[in-house]
């Protein structure tokens, strides 16, 4: 956990200062909306510096450049900023996450399969810092975080997000369109980590998304489940890029079981 927050901290502070500036876009992804600004690059280049400082024998997956190989069995998994198109246009809702986890038999990190031992989600516009540890509890600049009691559906305040290309987006607005009235409202925060922690903060009451990448995932996975959240896929699989749901134990299933049904685990 302290070696999370460490780097998460300094990275954040790269990230926020970066602000003060022009923000460009460096390069595109999946799509044109999918950008990458010199931030992102330098950001990742400070985490993955101090990692290799302080945990040499350490894996790490990120966002921006290639895994580095784990002989420890531990690999860190590194998004050097989480809601990119937030920090591109000013906004505040983007964090650095950064997560340790455990592969069985080394092999790669994978959300199927890892086990997330350690979490951190800084949002570096105002400061706070969500940190977890496995089995040690959640928490918000250092006070215990628990997720909401669980809420009939129609009083549910539920998170989601969107992906970069049109044909996902298109499945993704009918699923949206047929939750809607059986739900309070949609919150489209722009950054899953954060996402993750809000619901564990209370801030949301379910949060579902389709697209996530093993870096939106890690920290705030462990900070929601550490907070008292299932996190699941659907089908009986476990989350991941296929679809990631989260909410309290005793209401999360309706989410699921509406989820499954409108197949909002396909692109169709
Ligand atoms: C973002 C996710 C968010 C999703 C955005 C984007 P990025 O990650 O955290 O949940 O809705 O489309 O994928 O690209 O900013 O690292």
């Amino acid at each position: 956990m302290l070696v999370a927050e460490s780097v998460a901290r300094e990275a954040a502070e790269l990230v926020r200062e970066g602000r003060q500036g022009d923000v460009f876009v460096a390069a595109t992804k999946t799509s044109a909306q999918d950008v990458v600004t010199a931030m992102d690059l330098a950001s990742e280049a400070l985490l993955r510096r101090r990692l290799a400082e302080l945990r040499p024998e350490d894996g790490i997956l990120g966002e921006e450049d290639a895994l580095t190989p784990s002989s420890s069995g531990t690999w860190w998994v590194v998004d050097p900023i989480d809601g990119t198109v937030n920090y591109l246009y000013g906004l505040p809702a983007y964090a650095v996450s950064v997560a340790a986890v455990s592969s069985p038999d080394g092999t790669d990190p994978d959300p199927a399969t890892w086990t997330v031992l350690a979490g951190c989600v800084v949002a570096p516009q105002d400061g706070r810092v969500f940190l977890a540890g496995r089995g040690r509890g959640a928490t918000l600049d250092g006070r215990p975080l628990r997720v909401n009691d669980a809420q009939p559906l129609i009083a549910c305040l539920v998170g989601t997000g969107f992906g970069y290309v049109a044909a996902r987006r298109r499945a993704q607005a009918r699923v949206v369109a047929g939750l809607l009235p059986r739900v309070r409202d949609i919150r489209r925060i722009g950054s899953a980590a954060l996402d993750l922690c809000t619901l564990a903060a209370g801030g949301l009451d379910l949060y579902y998304e389709r697209g996530l990448q093993p870096w939106d995932l890690a920290a705030g996975s462990l900070v929601a489940q550490e907070a008292g959240a299932v996190v699941t896929g659907l089908r009986g699989r476990p989350a991941g890029e296929a679809m990631t749901v989260a909410g309290p134990p005793g209401r999360v299933e309706e989410l699921v079981a509406f989820l499954e049904a409108s197949d909002a685990d396909q692109d169709s």
